[in-house]
């Protein structure tokens, strides 16, 4: 039987305002089925986005909702898991929204281990405002604010959130759908924090600048730039430049939850004393 999408969705709200072709709409749909397969209600979900075109996707999605401010996803969610420790929440944000204006947010959501899904879509460009350059805008690229090419170096946000400590980190994109649907659903499986980036076109705003105007070009950039992590760990280091790796990059299960150990301070301060570090172990 066809995946019934109009139940997870606000139909009164579509057509979406995404261009033709663009990935935020596969992710959402794959975002969906993730939370169809592991059996969450709507009304025990909350998707929080920042502002830009993935943070739209807060407007289609028929549960818990809020369109946030830029670059403050990470803020607002971590209020909303605290007060309400038993519902999930998802980020779906931007790259400039997620590693640049929210990039603070990004690394101390991460470090904390607070039970949050966050959903990187990697579009490599501030996309809604035009393409000026992101923290994942390539080399030479040309984009709105770098118009003779960006000369800035990009970094891996797969490799930052790690190391920031978030306890599950992978890496996919809008071509390969199978291990997507899989990625975001182990990622709402995970208990702490899970960063999902995933690489997305927007052929609109930067392929068109960039010779790559048509979706399809723009996904076979996208697919030649991934490699899965195995193969990935077996090439040297010239072969990787360029590349990144994708599957399940990071996962540590035994890390306290943050909602846990914020449970610890409201025991210490009902029983007038101070924290007890070993719950935190
Ligand atoms: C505080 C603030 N600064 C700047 C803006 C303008 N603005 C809106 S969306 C956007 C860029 C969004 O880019 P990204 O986060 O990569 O998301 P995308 O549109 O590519 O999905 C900017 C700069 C804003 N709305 N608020």
């Amino acid at each position: 039987m066809a995946f019934n999408y109009d139940e997870y969705l606000r139909v009164d709200k579509l057509p979406t305002q995404w261009c033709w072709g663009c990935g935020d709409g596969v992710i959402l749909k794959s975002i969906i089925r993730a939370i169809e397969k592991i059996g969450w209600s709507m009304d025990d979900v909350c998707l929080v986005s920042g502002i830009g075109c993935s943070g739209r996707t807060s407007s289609y999605v028929n549960c818990n909702t809020v369109h946030t401010t830029h670059g403050r996803a990470i803020a607002y969610a971590t209020g909303i898991k605290l007060a309400n420790p038993k519902k999930h929440v998802i980020v779906v944000s931007g790259d400039g929204d997620t590693l640049a204006i929210g990039g603070n947010h990004t690394i101390h959501g991460c470090r904390r281990n607070i039970d949050i899904t966050h959903i990187l879509i990697n579009n490599f460009i501030y996309g809604l405002t035009n393409s000026q350059t992101s923290p994942t805008t390539p080399l030479g690229f040309y984009t709105v604010t770098a118009q003779f090419g960006n000369i800035d170096p990009n970094f891996d946000a797969c490799e930052l959130t790690k190391a920031a400590g978030a306890t599950f980190v992978a890496r996919s994109n809008v071509i390969e759908i199978n291990k997507l649907d899989n990625i975001i659903y182990k990622a709402l499986e995970h208990k702490g924090y899970s960063f999902v980036d995933i690489f997305s076109n927007c052929h609109i705003n930067l392929g068109r600048k960039n010779k790559m105007g048509e979706a399809v070009s723009m996904l076979n950039w996208i697919k030649d730039r991934c490699v899965e992590k195995t193969k990935f760990e077996q090439m040297n280091s010239q072969e990787k430049k360029g590349k990144f790796p994708t599957g399940i990059l990071h996962q540590n299960k035994d890390c306290i939850e943050y909602c846990e150990a914020y449970e610890e301070v409201r025991k210490a301060a009902q029983e007038g004393r101070m924290v007890n570090l070993g719950v935190l172990q």
